[in-house]
């Protein structure tokens, strides 16, 4: 794509309420457009990062035999009022009346609509185990959205459910989903530590935030330093690898605000490993076994005759919170990087342009046209401005390499250079080499 010819809204203008640098970024290089409280338009670059984050999700949900699915954003108050949760929900529902007077409501969540969905589908334990996931909008009326993406009304999640015969068999449920949420922050390049958390409106006995660290962040954790070095490669998808997964985990303490005990802090933690400190909820898992399928009574034929509520786990990842926990993490000093798996472009070509010297240009399209044969997504800076100014600008878009066109080029090997790295020259094969690495 050509900078010029792309609809790329930069500016200095920045709302008062853009405290964080994630917000303050995501408006400066044009990511989002808030249209009212809490509610935004993702603007074709900021959409761009967030389809690439969503296809992550989706490929390691898959994985791990998770399959896809769409639910509507508006769901009917009925199977809310069966659940009991409608009045527990409070405030944060936004409810609404269609034109025959019926309650409707735009969907926080979505336990209670998949629990219908299974119940009038599946009848029998011999269709479990079950896992089935969504990316979609939810709403939630907060009572004071704020930071931007990371505390909206309307936002983008992925929300997933398992559907088990046991409390035994949904734990292995729980087990691989944790696994796959371990895979895709490592494919996002963050560092999320599971820890134990409360379970809140979603309910059940087990639950665990997958916490980012950044003083931004606006939740109060507690962890042993070392669970920071669990290298997460260490596991595979068998059964026992993940049961060691869970117990390593286990094995260090880790939990959020609510689940916060001072003196069990102190005793179970050495003074010199104790970290407390802020962080971002990325993503946050559930086991709470019957508590929909039971009022819902969505029930399955057991082996032995009976009929039982079947075991539900849900599983949710806030994928527009993640883009501003990227930008909390990767931008730095007064500069983005993106990870290379999310980045908007995979590379951007910055010739120095002159009005009176056409050269450097004309090799930057020659560059670009080859590029884009090799399906390589890159950007080419054809804007009339200053070098200096065009780098400014590429600190904060953040595309994590550079091919620079300008007085140290040479006939036919150019500077490239890594964001945060010095730049080289090299020839384009060799440049076409380290951008596919
Ligand atoms: N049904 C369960 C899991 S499927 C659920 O709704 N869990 S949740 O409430 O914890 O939300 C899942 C994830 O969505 C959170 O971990 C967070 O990353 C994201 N999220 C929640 N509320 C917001 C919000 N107001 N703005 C942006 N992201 C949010």
């Amino acid at each position: 794509m050509l900078l010029s010819k792309i609809f790329l809204p930069l500016t200095k203008d920045l709302p008062s309420d853009a405290k964080i640098k994630s917000h303050q970024l995501m408006i400066r290089i044009g990511m989002i457009k808030q249209s009212s409280a809490g509610i935004y338009s993702w603007l074709p670059l900021g959409f761009k990062v967030m389809k690439k984050i969503e296809s992550i999700v989706r490929q390691e949900q898959n994985n791990i035999g998770a399959q896809e699915m769409l639910m509507p954003t508006i769901q009917s108050a009925d199977i809310w009022k069966e659940s009991g949760r409608y009045n527990d929900y409070g405030d944060e529902m936004l409810r609404i009346k269609d034109r025959q007077g019926r309650e409707m409501l735009y969907g926080p969540t979505n336990e209670e609509l998949i629990t219908e969905i299974f119940r009038s589908s599946i009848k029998s334990y011999k269709s479990l185990p079950q896992m089935l996931y969504h990316i979609q909008w939810k709403f939630r009326d907060e009572v004071r959205p704020r930071f931007g993406v990371m505390r909206c009304r309307e936002f983008y999640m992925k929300d997933a459910y398992s559907f088990d015969i046991s409390d035994e068999e949904a734990k292995k449920s729980y087990n691989k989903m944790f696994y796959s949420y371990l895979k895709i922050f490592s494919k996002l390049e963050l560092k999320a530590i599971p820890m134990a958390a409360d379970t809140g409106p979603i309910g059940g006995e087990i639950s665990h935030e997958f916490i980012v660290l950044a003083d931004t962040g606006e939740s109060n954790v507690y962890a042993e330093k070392n669970i920071f070095n669990i290298n997460t490669d260490n596991y595979n998808f068998s059964e026992e690898s993940l049961r060691k997964m869970r117990y390593d985990f286990s094995s260090f303490y880790a939990v959020t605000d609510e689940k916060f005990n001072k003196s069990d802090f102190d005793s179970k933690v050495k003074k010199e490993n104790q970290i407390s400190t802020r962080g971002i909820e990325v993503g946050h898992i559930f086991y709470f076994g019957d508590k929909y399928s039971k009022p819902l009574n969505c029930l399955v034929d057991h082996h032995e005759g009976k009929k039982i509520p079947v075991k539900m786990g849900s599983y949710g990842i806030g994928v527009s919170r993640l883009i501003g926990a990227l930008i909390e993490v990767h931008f730095q000093n007064g500069v983005m990087k993106w990870p290379k798996s999310v980045s908007p472009y995979n590379v951007v070509i910055i010739p120095s342009i002159n009005k009176n010297d056409k050269r450097s240009l004309e090799t930057a399209i020659k560059i670009y046209n080859e590029l884009c044969r090799q399906k390589i997504d890159v950007l080419l800076d054809d804007v009339d401005e200053n070098m200096s100014a065009k780098f400014k600008k590429h600190d904060l878009i953040g595309i994590p390499y550079q091919i620079i066109i300008g007085s140290k080029s040479e006939e036919s090997r150019f500077e490239f250079k890594e964001v945060g790295k010095d730049a080289t020259l090299f020839n384009l094969e060799e440049i076409i080499e380290k951008i596919k690495n």
